[in-house]
Formats: C-alpha cells, sequence, structure tokens
C-alpha cells in the first residue's frame, strides 16, 4: 500500500499522508515519495500543493522516524537529511504550498508544516516542538524559521517545554492561518485553494521566493557559524542525545545526565 496518495484536480495538487499505522513518521520512504510526488504533480498545470493526512487522522505527522536518526556522533538535520531536505524543497517550490492540518503534530513534521506557505487547522491540531525531549540540536535554518514565524518567546516556550501548542495557541502564535471547525476543514481549504488558482502563477511565485530570501537574509558572519556548529556537535556528540534516542526506542521516559 502506497505511504501516500497524490491527486490533481483543478490545478490543485493533494498529497496525502497515508501511513497511519506509523503516525504518518517522515521516514525515507514518505519522503522521497512525497519529493517524486511533487516532481511529478509539477509536470501536470498544479498551481497549488495541498499537503494533508487522511480524514479523521488523530496523528497529522509524528516527525522524524526516530528508528532513522543517526547515533551520536553524526549531525542528526544535516544538509542532505531528508527531511531538511523536503522542507528545502517545499520552501521553495515556486507555488504556495497549503498545510491542511488535523491531528497532532510532532518535531520535524512542525518544520514540515510550518515550511508550507499557508496552515490551516482544526480543533484537534495541536504543535510539540520534540527536539529537547529526545536530545537533539536542532539545526539553524529550522530554528531561524521558528523564531520568523511564532516570535522568539513562543519559540523558546516550544523548544524548551517540548509540550504540545494547543490549536487555538496555535492560531493565536501565528502557527496557523486559519482554525476552522474540523467538518468545515476539508471544504474551507479547497475553496482558498481554488482562490489562489485564479491569479497569476508567475507573480506568485516571484512574491513567494521573495518573501523566502528576505525571511532568510540574515548574514552570519563565519565565526559565528562554526561556533553554532560546534555547540550543536556538542549535543549531537552527548550521552544525552543517544539516551533519547534508546529512550524513545525502548518506550521509556529519558533520563538525562547533561552531559
Ligand atoms: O511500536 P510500533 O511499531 O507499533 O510503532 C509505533 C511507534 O513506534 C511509531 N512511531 C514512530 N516511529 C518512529 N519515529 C517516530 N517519530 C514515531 N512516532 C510513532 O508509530 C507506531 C504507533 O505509535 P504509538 O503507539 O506511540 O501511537 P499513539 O497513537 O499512542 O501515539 C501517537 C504519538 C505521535 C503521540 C506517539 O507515537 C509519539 O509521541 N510519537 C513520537 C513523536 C515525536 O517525539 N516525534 C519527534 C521525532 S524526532 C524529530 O522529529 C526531530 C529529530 S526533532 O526532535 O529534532 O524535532
Amino acid at each position: 500500500m502506497a505511504i501516500i496518495n497524490t491527486q490533481l484536480q483543478d490545478n490543485i495538487g493533494t498529497i496525502t499522508f497515508n501511513n497511519p499505522e506509523h503516525r504518518n513518521v517522515l521516514s525515507k520512504e514518505l519522503i522521497n515519495e512525497t519529493l517524486q510526488s511533487i516532481g511529478a504533480l509539477q509536470k501536470g498545470k498544479m498551481r497549488v500543493l495541498i499537503i494533508r493526512a487522511l480524514k479523521g487522522s488523530k496523528v497529522w505527522s509524528a516527525g522524524h522516524d526516530v528508528h532513522e536518526l543517526p547515533m551520536p556522533g553524526r549531525d542528526p538535520l544535516s544538509y542532505h537529511d531528508p527531511l531538511v531536505t523536503v522542507l528545502r524543497s517545499i520552501q521553495s517550490l515556486p507555488i504556495p504550498v497549503i498545510a491542511m492540518i488535523e491531528g497532532s503534530v510532532w518535531g520535524g513534521a512542525c518544520d514540515l508544516a510550518l515550511s508550507c506557505d499557508i496552515q490551516i487547522g482544526c480543533q484537534t491540531s495541536s504543535f510539540c516542538m520534540t527536539p529537547a525531549k529526545i536530545g537533539v540540536p536542532y539545526n539553524v535554518t529550522g530554528i531561524l524559521h521558528f523564531m520568523n514565524i511564532m516570535g522568539v518567546n513562543v519559540a523558546k516556550e516550544m523548544f524548551f517545554t517540548a509540550q504540545p501548542l494547543s490549536a487555538e495557541r496555535a492560531y493565536q502564535s501565528g502557527l496557523l492561518n486559519h482554525l476552522v471547525d474540523v467538518d468545515d476543514l476539508e471544504n474551507f481549504t479547497y475553496d482558498l485553494a481554488a482562490s489562489i488558482t485564479k491569479n497569476s502563477p508567475l507573480s506568485i511565485g516571484v512574491i513567494k521566493e521573495q518573501i523566502r530570501l528576505l525571511a532568510s537574509a540574515h548574514p552570519l558572519n563565519p565565526v559565528t557559524f562554526e561556533r553554532v556548529q560546534g555547540l550543536r556537535r556538542t549535543v549531537y556528540d552527548s550521552k544525552d542525545y543517544a539516551e533519547g534516542i534508546k529512550a524513545f526506542l525502548e518506550k521509556r521516559t529519558p533520563h538525562f545526565s547533561g552531559d
């Protein structure tokens, strides 16, 4: 059975995560299928892409597949990591991408949802940033992404507490463009997508790229960049990182020693 479903109708592409048994984890397999589908849809007349889970999903996506996180000593979110690759692909796709969110969103899946251009949620939507729960040093582009969207204070709270943000709080904090009743979610999303397809795709594509370039226009001098990479290495080389992954796989609470 395919772990994603793909559809193109009236210039609106839809990618539906279809791996509920494993809570739509962002495994290499699911990400590669998503990237291939985006490529195929682009060959059609797609002007908007919607990314969603199956109707009634309790979990939109459980985030990075923990089984695929490297053991200590290797950056778990490096430039070529499949998750980081798909985030870049969505952010640089020259058409609007809408995240239609039913259910809880975890870890890297929050970054995926927020890499889309518009987020539409319902009362079952929630967002939980989990690096600190697993002992992962999140990456620079990801942290900057969260800071740009929700501001430093809410970003800090999400990363430090690793607790879910409710749909209402997500809407108040700017993670959701719209918060609608779950029964209206699909129609609302597709109506908004249809309104976009009527506008100039060239103008939209250029404006999206301008916003992306301006939002990431943060000069970082080489020493600062190397300091950040060094700090992150102390985390992914740590016993805490190994313990976080081990505890998850053993389905138990992690006991972090701080080294
Ligand atoms: O044990 P089986 O084979 O039945 O599989 C179980 C889970 O192990 C699996 N699963 C996952 N496998 C790999 N990576 C995951 N992230 C993951 N999440 C779930 O799916 C099967 C059903 O899970 P189960 O029984 O827990 O389902 P549930 O309905 O009771 O609970 C759903 C969740 C999502 C609340 C629960 O599965 C959960 O808390 N999952 C972990 C969410 C999480 O911490 N994700 C962050 C992954 S790390 C990441 O994204 C970045 C590296 S970072 O942390 O930096 O943001």
